[in-house]
């Protein structure tokens, strides 16, 4: 229930980190890996390293909130590999900005592409899952889909609103067989959060990486890989009665006070 064999996922922004540990699962368990990133630099890097991994994936440049690219991409997808089964919807930004001094332009740039690039991406796709039978769509939520911290209130906005974009896509098109669901990873350690883990000067830990260690019952960062299985697992037959569902891999923090200090 499990096997992917035959199935076509579009993973959007996985040239490396979460969306590119992803495809890697997905691959593995049989898809054929579509891919797209913000350049062809990044699309080339992305190349190699599934091909580095014996994954023969089709790679676009393609920017998520832009609603033609994304419209003419989705057209070449089918005409060159075909019909898009399973789309993650993994491209996404964050700005730390303590909400104050955030521009208007700055808070529309973390909403366009956390938000409304997964709204462009699977209205590009559904038509098509309808007229096949059924789809999956995975959106990579977060943990500030359920809470919030300092500097961070657009991608909470954007990830709070994925999170209520997930269900309102299970809602509407679950009839034609299609199931939309989140993924909310906890604190990953990709180039997203390097700047939270970036030893001190002294050596020491960043304190917000020690914060992360104490309010993770797994004590530990999560790594890119422990999103394969979750995520094998919404792309699959073997959630397709799953649907509107957040399923959070956090190591436990949501479920967490937190470690007491010393
Ligand atoms: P990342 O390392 O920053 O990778 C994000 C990818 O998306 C990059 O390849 C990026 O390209 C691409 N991208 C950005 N804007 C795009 C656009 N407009 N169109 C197409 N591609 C675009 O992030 P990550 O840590 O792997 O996170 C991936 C997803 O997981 C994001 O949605 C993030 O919010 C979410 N998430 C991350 C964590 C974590 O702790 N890391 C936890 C929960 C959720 P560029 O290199 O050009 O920016
Ligand atoms: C931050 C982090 C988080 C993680 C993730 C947690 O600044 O707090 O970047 O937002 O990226 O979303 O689930």
């Amino acid at each position: 229930m499990f096997d992917l064999k035959g199935k076509i996922a579009w993973v959007t922004g996985a040239s490396y980190g979460i969306g590119f540990a992803i495809a890697n699962a997905l691959a593995g368990a049989g898809a054929k890996i579509v891919f797209n990133d913000i350049n062809q630099e990044l699309v080339d890097k992305g190349l190699a390293a599934y091909n580095e991994r014996g994954i023969e994936a089709y790679g676009f440049v393609c920017d998520v909130t832009d609603e033609n690219a994304v419209n003419e991409a989705v057209k070449k997808i089918e005409q060159d590999v075909g019909v898009v089964d399973i789309l993650v919807n993994n491209a996404g930004i964050i700005k730390r900005i303590p909400m104050c001094e955030m521009s208007a332009q700055e808070w529309r740039q973390v909403i366009d592409v956390d938000l409304t690039g997964p709204f462009i991406c699977s209205k590009s796709v559904i038509p098509s899952m309808i007229k096949k039978g059924g789809g999956k769509i995975i959106n990579i939520c977060s943990m500030m889909s359920e809470l919030g911290r300092e500097t961070v209130s657009a991608y909470a906005a954007a990830k709070g609103g994925l999170k209520m974009l997930t269900r309102n896509i299970a809602s509407e098109y679950g009839e034609f067989n299609i199931q939309c669901n989140g993924i909310g990873p906890g604190y990953i350690a990709t180039p997203q959060t390097a700047p939270l883990r970036e030893k001190q000067p002294d050596g020491s830990r960043h304190p917000f990486d020690s914060f992360i260690i104490s309010k993770t019952p797994a004590a530990r960062w999560g790594t890119p890989e422990d999103l394969a299985g979750p995520a094998i697992f919404l792309a699959s037959g073997a959630s397709d009665f799953v649907n509107g569902h957040i399923l959070y891999v956090d190591g436990g923090i949501l479920a967490y006070i937190g470690k007491q200090p010393k």
